[in-house]
């Protein structure tokens, strides 16, 4: 649409899964005309989503850089070196997020326990503060948090990850309680059932029991997520989706799904 000409839109976790398929769609909505910033730690994959892109849109806009959400140091410099005509940023998409095992509490590795919430919460939260003062500064921009349905329904062997996610959900209705003296828009889209690397990072290579997860039902993809995501942040400028969860039809929460 027109809303979305020139605007910069940053995506974070953007080398798969709905990061991924929200850039394209960015770029289908625009017809090109967005100017995508994506970032993640794998770059070559970001090359050829870039490559990708510029394929399908000759004279689109796209940024690539290397980014890790657990390394906050990196967040200023990075910021600072964006080249001029990506450093107004309008729309930032904070994608990047995992799930690491399913043990119960008592057996849960110390390292996926800080994995989870560096990259969920503190890289979330943090990377957010890094990017507020530009919004802050126009009176404009809009923030899009990716949740998940399971930071509504707490669901055993999710303990960490659902902890995570029901941060995400806190973080994201204080910071729009405290911006509504500002223009800025800060939404949530909550997931349920989507079949991407999600699985096979939880279960940590374990390609059977990824597969698993989404035996006898239809998951959504990626792209159901990413044009909600399109569709939200392209609504007049005074409305706010605030929080949005996307199911598959199968499902109706994270303890309701029919399997066939
Ligand atoms: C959604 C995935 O495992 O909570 O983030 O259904 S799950």
């Amino acid at each position: 649409a027109e809303r979305l000409a020139d605007k910069v839109i940053l995506i974070t976790g953007a080398s798969a899964g709905i990061g991924y398929a929200t850039a394209l769609e960015y770029m289908e909505a625009s017809n090109g005309k967005a100017k995508l910033i994506l970032v993640a730690r794998r770059k070559e994959k970001l090359q050829s989503l870039k490559d990708l892109i510029n394929k399908k849109f000759p004279s689109s806009k796209v940024h690539i850089d290397e980014l890790d959400i657990t390394k906050l140091e990196t967040f200023k410099p990075f910021l600072e070196q964006l080249p001029s005509d990506f450093k107004d940023i309008d729309i930032l998409i904070n994608n990047a997020g995992k799930a690491l095992g399913t043990e119960k509490v008592g057996e849960i590795d110390q390292k996926d326990i800080e994995g989870m919430f560096q990259t969920n919460v503190i890289g979330l939260i943090s990377f957010t503060q890094t990017v507020l003062p530009i919004f802050k500064a126009k009176n404009s921009g809009d923030i899009v948090n990716i949740g998940s349905i399971a930071g509504r329904n707490a669901y055993p062997g999710g303990s960490i990850y659902c902890a995570s996610k029901f941060a995400v959900r806190a973080f994201t209705q204080s910071l729009r309680a405290e911006l509504t003296n500002t223009n800025i828009r800060v939404m949530e889209v909550a997931p349920g059932m989507v079949e991407t690397e999600f699985s096979i990072v939880r279960y940590k290579g374990d390609e059977d029991s990824a597969k698993n997860v989404y035996k006898g039902i239809t998951p959504l993809v990626a792209e159901d997520i990413a044009e909600l995501i399109v569709f939200n942040t392209s609504r007049r400028s005074n409305t706010v989706i605030a929080e949005a969860v996307i199911f598959p039809s199968c499902q109706a929460s994270a303890y309701h799904t029919y399997r066939e």
